[in-house]
């Protein structure tokens, strides 16, 4: 049997894993997205069912005035002493943290603060129930680069022993993202070098003891496509697996590109996450080895889940894990019960343009090749009042088609967002009433339509995908499909409501 790369399609980075039993859990990194920590369950490696978010009041996440791509950086998730442990860094208050549950659904705890700098927090527990918080350090040029240990206690967050330098990693750039294993008579510790761009991979080192001294493994790195001509790119940041049946894997994260002709490579679904075996040479040392987008899937049991709907409706008492806001919601800008079976959004004064929290519910963007559409009832009361649809990539970076309100004309219009460039490039008068907007896209193309009830659809403009990527805006982050309003400036009058959100893949 086989599987398919990545395992968790669309901007879900930075993966970590663990096995409790037969049942595997995953979290990734979530940036200024709300809820954090989006957390996974899987009996296969690959099949994962969305089981919710670890960061889901405000008082666990705190991402007011946010810029993209700050926020909630990679996490490491364990199973410690019969309770699942989260450590992570809140970018925007620059704090590492970490909450516990007793089971991966939660709830989890409120944060206990870490004294404790750099970013990639990792936790270990050694067979004599000592705890070990690894993470990066010298990145801003305090101390030496390198990866940073000390024993921990995971009741109060109080260090046990001096923070201390373990490894330096084998040259590369950005020693980052440490996570430490036990196989045999060996410690592994495995971190990232060469930073989350095209020249990202997998180092590893071990020793016979938990905090070293480490020794390189003589065929680092063991994963990297740096120098290969592959669809995937970017592979790093990977954790580690001990399977059911003894075989061991790698989670990681990577991109993948669509070429643009003339103009390099361009990847807007942000890093995704990819699974792949592990081996062992004779003398102890892992490989990895290069990653397919077709991978045999060994001795894993694979379980088909059942195929998401391909239509949200908004019917529900709460959002569907796959989707979230932008930064902590403001209240009121969002409800399910206003108008029930509709999700009504009220525009805030903050736009999209901010680094702040717009009226927004949104879901990442999976496949290249989608059609997404909504049904949207929405009278603006006064002009600057909008609701829409958006691809967005960050508040500099981001398309909309929507309905507006210009000189007491209610109009459809589609505007970009590139960089300083900002433009409404089609505009056009609207009648009253419930209104479907859209968008199809390929590998390079936005293409936007809509239709009223009972017209013929309508093409209305589009855009390029590469001028959303990460090559272009950068980020940690790839495009949300997000419905949104904003009063621009003010708070609407008018509030908006969607009836449902289609994400169809078409092949
Ligand atoms: C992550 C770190 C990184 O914490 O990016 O580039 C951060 N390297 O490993 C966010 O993904």
């Amino acid at each position: 049997m086989s599987y398919r790369n990545p395992v968790l399609p669309g901007s879900y980075p930075d993966p970590s894993v663990c096995r409790v039993g037969d049942d595997y859990y995953l979290a990734c990194s979530s940036f200024e997205f709300f809820p954090g920590l989006p957390l996974f369950h899987s009996r296969d490696l690959v099949n994962w069912r969305a089981i919710g978010h670890a960061l889901t009041r405000d008082s666990q996440l705190d991402l007011h005035g946010c810029k993209s791509s700050l926020g909630i950086f990679a996490p490491t998730l364990r199973h410690i002493a019969g309770r699942f442990y989260l450590v992570t860094t809140n970018l925007n208050k620059f704090r590492n943290f970490l909450v516990w549950a007793d089971q991966a659904e939660g709830p989890w705890s409120e944060p206990v603060w870490l004294d404790w700098p750099g970013i990639d927090p990792s936790l270990f527990e050694s067979e004599d129930g000592r705890v070990f918080i690894s993470g990066n350090g010298g990145f801003l040029g305090d101390e030496p680069v390198g990866i940073y240990q000390a024993e921990i206690d995971l009741a109060t967050g109080a260090l046990l022993s001096p923070r201390q330098l373990v490894w330096t990693g084998t040259g590369g750039k950005a020693p980052e993202g440490p996570h430490l294993y036990k196989r045999g008579g060996w410690y592994y510790l495995l971190i990232a070098e060469g930073g989350t761009e095209y020249g990202h991979m997998v180092t590893v080192a071990r020793s016979t003891q938990p905090h070293g001294p480490f020794e390189a493994c003589p065929h680092n790195p063991i994963l990297s496509h740096r120098s290969l001509d592959s669809p995937i790119q970017a592979t790093g940041h990977a954790d580690l697996v001990e399977a059911v049946d003894g075989n061991w894997w790698a989670v990681f994260l990577g991109i993948r590109p669509a070429p643009v002709r003339f103009a390099g490579q361009h990847h807007h679904m942000g890093r995704e996450t990819f699974l792949a075996p592990v081996t062992w040479t004779t003398d102890g040392w892992p490989r990895i080895g290069q990653v397919f987008e077709t991978m045999d899937a060994g001795d894993l049991p694979l379980q088909s889940l059942k195929a998401p709907a391909t239509r949200t409706e908004f019917n529900g008492t709460d959002l569907p894990h796959q989707f979230n806001h932008l930064r902590n919601p403001q209240p009121g800008s969002w409800s399910l019960q206003t108008r029930p079976g509709w999700l009504t959004l009220q525009g805030q004064p903050d736009t999209l343009d901010d680094p702040a929290a717009p009226a927004f519910v949104g879901r990442r963007q999976q496949h290249f090749d989608c059609e997404v559409a909504t049904l949207l009832d929405f009278e603006p009361a006064a002009d600057g009042e909008e609701a829409g649809l958006t691809v967005f990539k960050s508040e500099r970076f981001h398309y909309e088609i929507a309905i507006g309100h210009r000189a007491g004309q209610r109009l459809v219009f589609l505007r970009r967002r590139i960089g300083s460039l900002w433009k409404v490039e089609l505009e056009r008068p609207l009648p009253h009433g419930e209104l479907l907007l859209g968008l199809r896209a390929d590998a390079q193309h936005y293409r936007f339509f809509f239709q009223t009830p009972g017209e013929p659809e309508q093409e209305f403009g589009g855009g390029e995908c590469a001028l959303l990527s990460t090559e272009t805006a950068g980020g940690f982050t790839g495009v949300y499909l997000g419905l949104y309003a904003t009063g621009n400036g003010r708070r609407s009058t008018a509030s908006a409501a969607f009836k449902w959100l289609d994400y169809i893949t078409t092949p």
